[in-house]
């Protein structure tokens, strides 16, 4: 048997990598560093060199946290020029609300209202420098959103706060004028003991209390669901289902376990494959449309890398995924998919009746002849369905 070749990642595939991701360290919470910081022009280079679309950012992934007016301005226009050089565009800013030990309660939501003016400033700042550098997307981490001693304020009180502040910012790009929708990510804990609106289904049903809905969607990340348990195709898929989905952070993570942002596909290669052949609409028009956004790997290398393990690490993420597509294509193409997932016939015309109630529809749906106990003895065929999946994932078909 002929392997089809790994493909070459290229702009096109729209893979992004944030500045913090290659740029980690290797520290954790019990060791120092294992590797040098890359200056950002640099990651701007070597990502380009790889294949990669775009580059995202904290605020204080490129300009230091307390930095001059002018040493501000010389350190984006540095990063402008190695930008247009390299053709690498910056499809998602944010700001880094959760390092400063000023948001050690919380930066939104915390009791203190000067931390909250704090919050809106640094956020604000923030937003004009991704509009700047041309981001269409800017994402929103409460990761000090939360509690220990959860008897310090009332957790309805925190869901108003934290609305009045997205309220508050969303009045900010419409006064502007900016291009800018903003994508909430949620995560049910770590750094803090529980974190407000811990999954992406929260901020979907929490987006519809603000002011201005339509400029905000979700920005889901797969060790962020995972870690809670959750299966993260069924949360993107909601999100898609509601138009919402204007991000998404790829990364790998076992069930159970810290935020373990590891390679993409390099653990749980199912529920990465179910994901890729959502997210690329596969299935065609029986599942529904493909998302068309920044795929951006929220990510990074393993401590025990040099910098060559760094953009092994890129590499390998994007790698996987093109596999992932390339495997996803051919199990939808696959007859005996197609066959097992036929659409089931409908002899007895019942679908219009259950389109819309009416008292009609209802009398009809009363007088059809349905059988539960002969449609009960049906055997479904998932068992097969499934290893056909496994040996695709393989390979082996
Ligand atoms: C941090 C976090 C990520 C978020 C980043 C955006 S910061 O690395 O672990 O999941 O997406 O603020
Ligand atoms: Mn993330
Ligand atoms: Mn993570």
């Amino acid at each position: 048997m002929t392997l089809a070749p790994i493909p070459a990642p290229r702009p096109a595939d729209r893979f992004t990598f944030g500045l913090w991701t290659v740029g980690n360290t290797g520290r954790d919470p019990f060791g120092d560093p294992t590797r040098a910081a890359i200056d950002p022009c640099r990651i701007v280079e070597k990502l380009a060199g790889l294949g990669a679309w775009g580059v995202n950012l904290h605020d204080n992934d490129l300009v230091p946290f307390g930095a001059s007016a002018a040493d501000r301005d010389r350190i984006v226009s540095q990063f402008k020029h190695a930008l247009a050089d390299h053709g690498l565009r910056v499809p998602m800013a944010t700001a880094n609300l959760f390092s400063h030990p000023v948001f050690k309660d919380g930066a939104f939501t915390s009791n203190d209202p000067a931390v909250r003016a704090f919050a809106l400033r640094k956020s604000m700042d923030a937003i004009d420098l991704g509009a700047e550098l041309g981001a269409s997307t800017y994402v929103f981490w409460g990761g000090r959103e939360g509690t220990e001693a959860d008897a310090c304020r009332d957790p309805r009180e925190a869901l108003r706060r934290m609305r009045d502040a997205l309220d508050y910012l969303c009045g900010y790009v419409r006064d502007r004028g900016y291009a800018l929708r903003f994508a909430l990510e949620a995560k049910p804990n770590e750094p803090r003991g529980d974190i407000y609106l811990p999954t992406t289904g929260h901020m979907l049903a929490f987006i519809q209390t603000l002011a201005h809905p339509d400029m905000v969607g979700v920005n889901p990340e797969v060790a962020h669901e995972s870690m809670a348990g959750l299966n993260f195709v069924h949360g993107v898929a909601q999100a898609m289902e509601a138009g919402k989905l204007l991000h998404i952070d790829l990364n790998g993570q076992r069930i159970g376990r810290y935020d373990q942002d590891l390679r993409f596909g390099s653990e749980d290669l199912r529920q990465a494959f179910l994901l890729v052949r959502l997210l690329e609409g596969t299935a065609g028009d029986q599942f529904g449309p493909a998302y068309d956004g920044p795929l951006h790997f929220d990510a990074h290398a393993y401590r025990t890398e040099d910098e060559e393990g760094v953009w092994d690490f890129a590499r390998g993420c994007m790698t996987n995924y093109l596999l992932l597509k390339q495997r996803a294509r051919q199990f939808d193409a696959d007859p005996e998919v197609r066959q097992l997932l036929a659409e089931h016939a409908d002899p007895m015309g019942l679908c219009p009746h259950m389109r819309q109630y009416s008292r009609e529809s209802a009398t009809e749906l009363r007088r059809a002849v349905i059988d539960p106990d002969a449609i009960a003895r049906r055997g479904l065929g998932y068992e097969r369905l499934d290893q056909l999946m496994v040996e695709h994932i393989l390979g082996a078909r």
